[in-house]
């Protein structure tokens, strides 16, 4: 689905390494993990922004896409909560801050966002022991009742297979349990870093690799399609980073069923491995977000979409990283918890004036879609939508200014 051209601005490539990977893309071959690494290695990020962003003009112009959705987490009571030492959302059931929603919270919290207007729910927990198949597949009927229009993209590859082994179940006829229920995609979370080294630093015990993307894989033989996400700035090197983007390439050669990748920017306050590293309060750097969306896009050549968390790296960042491969942001999202618990101190919720200002700030075109990508209406420079040819329930038509908390 080309849009343009391929158009590369080599003399703007000071780096001949990076000239010589940008020789590759112009001719269409596929990137190694040893030029992912050249490319995070080089202090020629711009050259690295370039090439991004011409391979994503090229397939997607100047647009670029945002959704209208809710994060919900139902509980933050975790299985895991003393291993993922990167976490600081997770509590033990009986740990002061614990909680897990009932059924009525659930509803009630999922009318209170958006006005009205949410069109995806964004649905991840902890591990919890009481919350099995039946705490889900309650929620997704029920949500699915009382707000039918809304697509539900909810539970990472470890949820599954966690309820998968709560149940005794394989992580097939949980999946089918669970759209028949009311999901509609999966998230990617819960990919951390694949390296099992790294993970038996950050995260001893989590399900591996093989696992998370075995789970990912049954799900899109079942048909329901999914997200990809890599921690990135805690302990790993830029070979684990290519590893990582390279079982993911693979995956999507196979299936195809990957919607997006997003990186994950780690946060290191209020979490074990953040005292560790003694990096509280240090973020990750504004040119290795950069680069890691940048890297994104050229390695993962067979992924439509590279999406920028603008709570993790700030809206000012996701905004440049407009030219540097991204043509989607995460959209006005109401009340994220799991990034605030760690340090994030960007607001919890977007207004789609404030979103609208962001992509025009950088020259592009905001497009609203829906949770597969589809356009539902572009904007024009007055700020009033257009349709995106397909006809559109009026309550989006009359979208308020505000659909953020
Ligand atoms: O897997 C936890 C991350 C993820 C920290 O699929 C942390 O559309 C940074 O995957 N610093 C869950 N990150 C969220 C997630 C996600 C988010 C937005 C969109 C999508 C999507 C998926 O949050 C976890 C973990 O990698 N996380 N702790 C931390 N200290
Ligand atoms: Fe639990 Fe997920 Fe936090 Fe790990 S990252 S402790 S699995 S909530």
């Amino acid at each position: 689905m080309t849009a343009n051209a391929l158009t590369i601005p080599f003399e703007r490539i000071a780096d001949p390494a990076v000239r010589a990977i940008a020789e590759k893309v112009a001719a269409g071959t596929r990137l190694t993990q040893a030029d992912g690494v050249t490319l995070f290695e080089t202090p020629d990020l711009t050259g690295v922004g370039v090439l991004a962003d011409a391979v994503n003009r090229a397939r997607h112009g100047d647009r670029v896409t945002f959704a209208s959705n809710q994060h919900i987490n139902p509980t933050n009571i975790c299985t895991l909560r003393t291993t993922c030492v990167f976490c600081g959302y997770a509590r033990l059931p009986k740990e002061a801050g614990a909680y897990r929603y009932t059924l009525e919270q659930v509803l009630a919290e999922a009318k209170t966002g958006n006005n009205g207007m949410t069109r995806e729910f964004h649905i991840v927990g902890g591990l919890d022991m009481e919350a099995g198949l039946e705490y889900y597949t309650r929620m997704f009927r029920a949500l699915k009742a009382e707000l039918p229009q809304v697509h539900i993209k909810a539970l990472t590859a470890v949820e599954i297979a966690h309820i998968a082994r709560i149940e005794k179940k394989p992580w097939a006829e949980v999946l089918i349990a669970l759209r028949e229920a009311g999901l509609d995609t999966m998230p990617g979370g819960g990919a951390e870093t694949f390296s099992a080294a790294v993970r038996e630093e950050i995260a001893r015990k989590k399900l591996g690799a093989a696992d998370y993307i075995g789970v990912h894989r049954t799900a899109h033989q079942l048909g329901i399609r999914s997200n990809s996400t890599m921690l990135y700035g805690h302990v790993e090197s830029f070979a684990d980073r290519m590893e990582h983007l390279q079982m993911l390439r693979d995956l999507q050669d196979e299936t195809g069923g990957f919607l997006a990748y997003i990186p994950l920017a780690y946060h290191p306050d209020d979490n074990e491995l953040g005292k560790k590293l003694g990096r509280q309060g240090i973020a990750t750097s504004g040119v290795d977000d950069l680069k890691n969306l940048a890297v994104g896009r050229l390695f993962l050549d067979n992924f439509a979409h590279v999406k920028s968390h603008w709570i993790m790296v700030t809206p000012s960042l996701s905004q440049i990283a407009l030219h540097y491969g991204v043509n989607d942001l995460e959209g006005t999202v109401v009340r994220e918890k799991i990034y605030h618990a760690v340090g994030a101190t960007t607001q919890q919720s977007m207004t789609l004036d404030d979103l609208l200002r962001l992509i025009r700030g950088a020259g592009k075109i905001p497009a609203e879609r829906d949770s597969f990508y589809n356009v539902l209406r572009t904007f024009d420079a007055g700020g009033q939508g257009t349709d995106g040819g397909e006809a559109l329930p009026s309550a989006v038509r009359e979208l308020p200014s505000t659909v953020g908390a």
